[in-house]
Parts: C-alpha cells; sequence; structure tokens
C-alpha cells in the first residue's frame, strides 16, 4: 500500500468482494483501528491496511479457506477445523499476502490473530481486535457504551473486558471455546489484573 491510489483501489476492491454489510463493517474497523493508532502511538498506515483485510476471507467456503491455509502453511487444528468462524482469520492472512500483496508481518499477525487473539499480542494485534469488536456498526454486544471509551484510556483494559465478554457469550450460546482464545484471556487476565 504504498501509493494512495493503490490504497483507493484496494477499498474499491473490498467493496466488490464483501457482502454490503461486512464492508461498512470493515471500514467501520478500518477507521476506528485508524483512530486507536493515533492514540496509542502506532503506525496508522498498517492500523488501516490490517483493518481493511482482517475479514477478507469470511464469505469463501469453509473448505477453501482450508486449503487457502494449508497453501500458506498454516497449521488447522482439529478444533478450528470446518469452523469458518475461526477459520476466516487465518485464511485472510494468507490472502493478504498471497492476493493482496501484503509484506508486513505485523499486518499479517494483526489479521491472523484478530478472532482469537493470542497471549503477548503486538498493540496493532490488540488495535485490530478491540477495534473489531468496537467499531460503530456493532450493536449486539451489551457493554458497548463501557468498551468504547475505555479503549480510549486503557487498552489491555479494553482488551481484557472484550475476552471475558466474548467467553460469557461463547459459553451462552453453547459454542466451544477455542484453545487459543482461553489462553489468551489467562494471560490478559493475569496481566491486566496485577500490574
Ligand atoms: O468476523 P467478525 O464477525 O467481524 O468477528 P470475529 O472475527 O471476531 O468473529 C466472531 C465470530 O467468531 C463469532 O461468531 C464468535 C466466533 N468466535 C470467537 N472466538 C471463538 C469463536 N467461536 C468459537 N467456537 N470459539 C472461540 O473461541
Ligand atoms: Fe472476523
Ligand atoms: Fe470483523
Amino acid at each position: 500500500m504504498a501509493k494512495d491510489s493503490d490504497r483507493l483501489s484496494l477499498y474499491k476492491e473490498l467493496e466488490k468482494q464483501l457482502k454490503y454489510s461486512r464492508f461498512l463493517h470493515t471500514m467501520g474497523v478500518t477507521f476506528t483501528a485508524t483512530s486507536l493508532a493515533m492514540r496509542y502511538g502506532a503506525d496508522t498506515k498498517k492500523a488501516e491496511l490490517a483493518g481493511l483485510l482482517h475479514d477478507c476471507a469470511k464469505y469463501i467456503p469453509v473448505d477453501e479457506m482450508e486449503r487457502i491455509c494449508e497453501e500458506g502453511k498454516l497449521e488447522i487444528s482439529s478444533f478450528e477445523r470446518g469452523n469458518s468462524a475461526l477459520l476466516h482469520s487465518k485464511a485472510g492472512s494468507v490472502l493478504a499476502r498471497t492476493k493482496y500483496g501484503v509484506t508486513d508481518k505485523e499486518v499479517l499477525d494483526a489479521i491472523r490473530y484478530h478472532t482469537t487473539g493470542r497471549p503477548g499480542m503486538t498493540l496493532l494485534d490488540k488495535i485490530v481486535f478491540v477495534a473489531d469488536y468496537m467499531e460503530p456498526g456493532r450493536e449486539e454486544a451489551p457493554d458497548l457504551a463501557e468498551v468504547r471509551p475505555l479503549a480510549f484510556q486503557d487498552l489491555d483494559q479494553a482488551l481484557l473486558r472484550i475476552l471475558s465478554d466474548t467467553l460469557v457469550y461463547l459459553n451462552g450460546t453453547g459454542k466451544k471455546i477455542d484453545p487459543m482464545t482461553q489462553r489468551t484471556w489467562e494471560f490478559y487476565e493475569k496481566m491486566v489484573r496485577h500490574d
């Protein structure tokens, strides 16, 4: 994304590739991530690029997502297999590299871990993860009115709050928790409570 014209063509391409509601969500994540990057001194261009591409694989059939991950040499755990909610982030990071020409590892990792997080997230990982949850188009989560201002005050506190609420939500729906989501929560629970 060296030139402004390249960036504009990426916006146009994603508008074509995504359902309109997903494109609007993508725009929301992009400008929210960019704003958080300004607040926390992260690279705004990287935040923009990761926000734009974070859900680029969302509408690919799940067997195709698996094929993309395998081609990209990303292992699929038995938990992830067949689960598009978990695989779209991994497949998205491969497509960001192979189809959209992203070479920056930080951007690729922020896309890859945007659904589960990971222990020891980078600042960019956190920004994309938090922006995905709180962008203005999101309405589902009950705690958004608190999370949104908190994200601009204390990013780690907001991250822990989102992880905790996601676990409660997943338990409520009977969905199984991915071991990576669980490990991420444990990591930040210890870190944020004891610092
Ligand atoms: O792609 P988005 O809808 O913008 O958001 P996302 O990438 O955070 O994906 C959210 C979906 O992923 C949502 O349906 C819940 C699901 N999810 C997140 N963590 C886990 C999970 N599903 C399972 N089974 N286990 C998890 O740990
Ligand atoms: Fe996603
Ligand atoms: Fe998203």
